[in-house]
């Protein structure tokens, strides 16, 4: 940091800043996690400076005969942990990577299938308000109130519009991905299947979730979630999808560059790498059974406090909350009250929510960043109790349905923080707690 405080204090000012707070606060966004110092360390280097267009071997500047290594390594590890044939390692993130499938498998105009957004999908699936709409003819499916993916409905419209591309997957499923059963539905209709793994990369490749490798035609993740690397992310062709297409590896690739890409950004493949080593460790398996251990244990004991879960609990790093026996769109209030006191989660729609996105009635919590700075069972329970005081706190704050009297009604609630001292109190609490549990790459 000794560069840039003397370059930039102001920026080195506000880096400290950050550091403070994920050191002092406890993040329990499900889609955040804290990347070792070595993966970090990857991101600063000279990496970042070099054009490397195209791939190894084949690029169109010169002075690659480094960075072709890097990126081969990095090529060779993805396929190799997670048993694929071909790897892509590009996409500068979880979008440009789902956006890049389309362009290799679809014509516009083409229909496609993905989960919807307020039932935990991914913008990039289909969302009407996502340029994937735009360009491809979406319909979208659902999931059922208690959480779980409704096949009758999808099976019923994958026969009626016959789609040429289907997503499983998503941002806000607390339950196992049914590869099995949406492959079933996929290959009846002819349509290729791919499984958004973002949320649950790096619980596959530990062991704690099956993987979509022999069900699918083609695997797109993010590399900073639980697989805990830089903000990047990869395709990944299965031999399955080569099967169905033998030119498919290739077509991934001319859809990154020139389709949509320009020159990668080699620093943040370095870190990838970086990430798929430590991934392949024996203590990564471990990390990734105490990341649902975790999750588990925080469930049972938001639900021992009085808490309706979606799905009444969770298989993986993620917990959803409904809020609606406290009335409708709390998830606003308690995100910031949460948040206020130093815990990090999201505001997030629950299935068939009687709110809009922007005031949604649910909130999701996860596990893997908590996990990767060694907290366990006892923080777990001591989070959940704390959750509980923090709701129980605000009981009696509820969301206008008039659209000015609810933006009135959050900036009072927010205004509310600077004069009670309960929340001042609870950060306290929090940061004296996340200090006993230092952030590994700092
Ligand atoms: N932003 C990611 C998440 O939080 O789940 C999805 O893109």
């Amino acid at each position: 940091m000794i560069s840039i405080s003397q370059t930039d204090p102001e920026m080195s000012r506000l880096i400290d800043e950050e550091v403070r707070r994920q050191q002092e606060g406890l993040t329990l966004i499900p889609s955040e996690n804290h990347s070792s110092k070595a993966v970090l360390e990857a991101l600063g280097t000279v990496l970042t400076d070099k054009y490397a267009e195209g791939y190894p071997g084949k690029r169109y500047y010169a002075g690659n005969e480094v960075v072709d290594k890097v990126e081969g390594l990095v090529q060779e590890r993805a396929k190799k942990l997670f048993g694929v044939p071909h790897a892509n390692v590009q996409p500068y993130s979880g979008s440009p990577a789902n956006f890049a499938v389309y362009l290799a498998t679809c014509n516009p105009g083409d229909t496609i299938m993905g989960l919807d957004l307020l039932s935990g999908g991914h913008l990039t699936h289909g969302w009407k308000f996502s340029a994937t709409s735009l360009f491809w003819k979406s319909v979208p499916y659902h999931v059922k109130e208690d959480g779980s993916t409704n096949f009758d409905e999808l099976l019923t419209l994958a026969h009626q519009h016959k789609p040429k591309l289907i997503w499983c997957g998503g941002t806000a499923i607390p339950r196992a991905i049914p590869f099995k059963e949406m492959m079933d539905i996929a290959d009846e209709v002819g349509a290729y299947l791919v499984a958004d793994i973002s949320h649950i990369a790096g619980l596959i490749v530990g062991g704690a979730h099956e993987s979509p490798v022999p069900y699918v035609h083609l695997v797109t993740t993010t590399t900073h979630k639980t697989l805990r690397g830089p903000r990047g992310a990869m395709i990944m062709v299965t031999q399955k999808g080569l099967d169905k297409d033998p030119e498919l590896a290739e077509k991934i690739d001319k859809a990154i560059i020139p389709g949509l890409q320009g020159g990668p950004h080699l620093n943040t493949i370095a870190g990838i790498g970086i990430a798929l080593l430590e991934a392949n460790q024996p203590e990564f398996k471990n990390y990734a059974r105490r990341v649902v251990d975790n999750a588990r244990t925080l469930a049972s004991a938001l639900t021992n406090h009085g808490f309706k879960l979606v799905s009444d609990g969770t298989d993986n790093h993620l917990i959803l909350v409904d809020l609606t026996p406290t009335g409708i769109g709390r998830g606003v209030f308690l995100h910031l009250a949460l948040e206020r006191i130093g815990i990090y989660s999201n505001k997030n729609t629950i299935p068939a929510d009687p709110s809009s996105p922007f005031y949604p009635s649910g909130l999701r919590l996860g596990s893997p960043a908590a996990t990767t700075r060694g907290m366990g069972e006892k923080e777990m329970e001591r989070i959940a109790e704390w959750i509980k005081r923090v709701t129980d706190h605000i009981k009696d704050v509820s969301m206008p349905s008039d659209k000015e009297a609810r933006r009135i009604a959050i900036k009072e609630f927010k205004d509310s923080f600077a004069t009670d001292p309960f929340y001042e109190v609870m950060k306290q609490a929090v940061k004296e707690l996340c200090l006993k549990f230092p952030i590994p790459g700092i």
